[in-house]
């Protein structure tokens, strides 16, 4: 049986940074579109999803959502606890505080993990949040743009609390990750490629593919004596096709 689902695909997607940078702000403000000023810390990786419609198909974005803590040991625990997640994802969402310099400086820790564990052709997004914040600013727009440039990623600034570039930003990415699909560079019937197809039409095309590979495993002889007896196609036409 073939389950009908009211999106195309699903996007698996994680967001890391560290503490207090806007994380679960951010994924809020694009789920449920409220922002809130007191926050709750969040524990180990929870998640949250929205189907959007982008290039004429409607995407589940799947977001994991990370706690990242501030002492350097609970960083360390932490740590090996996302990796796993890293590896089912297509896009990691980087976000440092453009108030705080030390979230900033933090990024590379989050790359070197991200680089390893993620796919090549995974889609990275650096998002300097709390861009409402001008005034207490200490990361330059061009500082943030340029560590985009050097590590091949997507920028932007954008504020959960007002929710600029909030929506923008998933749905530029979710077109990044459509587009992979297309170039067939990321295969949506994998299980692990961090996109997963909900088209009936594929879900019909793999069983049958499935089914056939399997009956050719069961029947070795059957692919045997096709393949050897060309001749038979030709049997009662006097010709070939
Ligand atoms: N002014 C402002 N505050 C924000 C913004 N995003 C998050 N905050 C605040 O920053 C604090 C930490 O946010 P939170 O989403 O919990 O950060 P996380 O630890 O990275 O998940 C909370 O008090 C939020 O209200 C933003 O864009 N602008
Ligand atoms: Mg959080």
């Amino acid at each position: 049986m073939v389950a009908i689902y009211n999106y195309g695909y699903v996007a698996k997607l994680i967001i890391i940074g560290d503490m207090g940078c806007g994380k679960s702000s951010l994924l809020r403000q694009f789920t449920e579109d409220t922002f809130s000023e007191k926050t709750n810390h969040t524990i180990g990786v929870e998640f949250g999803t929205k189907v959007i419609d982008i290039d004429g198909e409607r995407v589940k974005i799947q977001a994991w959502d990370t706690a990242g803590q501030e002492d350097s040991l609970s960083v360390e625990r932490f740590r090996s606890v996302t990796r796993s997640y890293y590896r089912g994802s297509i896009g990691t969402i980087f976000v440092y505080d453009i108030t705080n310099r030390e979230s900033f400086d933090g990024l590379d820790k989050w790359m070197t993990d991200a680089r390893q564990l993620t796919a090549p052709h995974s889609i990275f997004v650096l998002v300097g949040n709390k861009a409402d914040q001008e005034a207490r600013r200490v990361v330059s727009y061009e500082e943030g743009e340029a560590y985009a440039r050097q590590n091949d990623m997507l920028f932007v600034e954008a504020s959960a609390k007002t929710g600029e570039k909030v929506d923008s930003t998933f749905l530029t990415l979710a077109s990044k990750i459509i587009q992979l699909v297309k170039d067939g560079v990321v295969d949506p019937m994998a299980p692990d490629s961090g996109v997963q197809s909900k088209k009936p039409q594929d879900a019909l095309a793999a069983a049958a593919a499935s089914a056939s590979s399997s009956a050719a495993k069961n029947n070795p002889r059957a692919v045997q004596v096709n393949s050897s007896n060309p001749s038979r196609f030709s049997l009662g036409t006097g010709g070939c096709c």
